[in-house]
């Protein structure tokens, strides 16, 4: 089997961290390609910064800080607190100082010729990752925040403000100009079952499908299309996604946001949706709407339970 799913950070981390293991006890012929959200990317202190692909290879590679949710494990903010000194970069935004040898590694790479996607390949050959990491786009497409107190970069919104600044709307910059990243089209539409990640449904997965070409793509697939809930019991479960939805109108709330994505059947790209089982009141309506649906546990505690999460999703395609 060809799996392919559709990731932002640290959610899309943890499943397919869960789906990896599934797959190496069970499908042990089956192959993992994840599509990463490029939209948080920035340039700071001279440095390309990448946080879902780093986030994702970092858990993916067993070196990711987990209490901190972002940056590389027994790291030191040395090296931050001298960038601070010279006011260079931002003082809220901490580049650990093993973080910032990727940072230094990729920049160097890009300034030597090299696309993203050849970048992360060459980045990530140092781990076994178990899966082929794919940025979405080669192109630099930034997501903005449009605020009252106006256009601010995605993370300076998420980080600084801690989203409580309310967003009007996002803007993704560059995304007129941006293609899907090579190998991207093709994964999807030779996949046998695409999975969208329990990612931001907004900045992460909204981002990725937003990339022209992907979304088209994961219409035009043979392969079932199929998501899991980002959402339990009308909460976000960790981190500040529901002011994402709130700028766009979608309630927080799994089945509005299966709503937002859409019934392949329509104009949308799902063919299927896993609930939590707190939610289970919403698979009858969702049905209705043409979005095969199922009630199961959704939270990722540990990679035994988000591989039975991942197993569900696959059983729902009818893998
Ligand atoms: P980010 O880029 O680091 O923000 O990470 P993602 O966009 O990949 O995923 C963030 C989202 O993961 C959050 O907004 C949550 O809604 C979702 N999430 C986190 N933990 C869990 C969990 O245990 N279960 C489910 N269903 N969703 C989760
Ligand atoms: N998140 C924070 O809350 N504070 C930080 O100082 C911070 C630094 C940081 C550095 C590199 C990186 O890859 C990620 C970092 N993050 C930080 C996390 C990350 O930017 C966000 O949580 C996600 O992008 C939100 O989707
Ligand atoms: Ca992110």
């Amino acid at each position: 089997d060809r799996i392919v799913v559709l990731a932002g950070g640290v959610g899309g981390a943890k499943f397919v961290r869960g789906l990896r293991a599934l797959v190496r006890r069970d499908l042990p012929s089956a192959s993992i390609t994840v599509v990463a959200n490029t939209g948080d990317d920035l340039w700071l202190a001279g440095l390309r910064v990448t946080p879902d692909l780093d986030s994702l290879m970092y858990a993916l590679a067993g070196v990711n800080d987990e209490q901190r949710g972002w940056g590389r494990a027994g790291e030191t903010e040395r090296v931050s607190a001298e960038l601070t000194a010279y006011g260079v970069g931002w003082p809220w935004f901490t580049l650990g100082d093993l973080d910032l040898g990727t940072h230094i590694a990729r920049s160097s790479m890009l300034r030597d010729g090299l696309p993203l996607s050849a970048v992360v390949e060459r980045l990530s050959a140092r781990w076994p990752l178990g899966v082929r990491l794919l940025p979405a786009t080669d192109q630099e497409v930034e997501t903005h925040v449009v605020t009252d107190e106006g256009e601010l970069h995605f993370e300076e919104w998420w980080v600084r403000t801690r989203a409580a600044l309310p967003a009007r709307g996002f803007v993704q910059h560059g995304v007129e100009h941006a293609t899907a990243a090579p190998g991207v089209a093709e994964a999807i539409r030779d996949a046998d079952v695409v999975l969208l990640a329990p990612s931001n449904p907004v900045v992460s997965i909204g981002t990725v499908l937003g990339i022209p070409g992907i979304r088209e793509a994961v219409r035009a697939t043979a392969a079932p299309v199929i998501g899991l809930s980002p959402v339990i019991g009308g909460s976000v479960v960790r981190g500040m996604a529901d002011a994402c939805l709130a700028a766009i109108g979608v309630a927080t709330d799994a089945a509005a946001i299966a709503r937002h994505y859409g019934a392949r059947s329509t104009e949308g790209v799902l063919d299927g949706w896993l609930v939590d089982e707190a939610d289970a009141g919403a698979v009858e309506a969702l049905e209705a709407d043409g979005i095969r649906a199922e009630a199961v546990p959704l939270w990722m505690t540990d990679d035994d339970a988000t591989g039975a999460m991942a197993a569900a999703a696959l059983r729902l395609a009818g893998r």
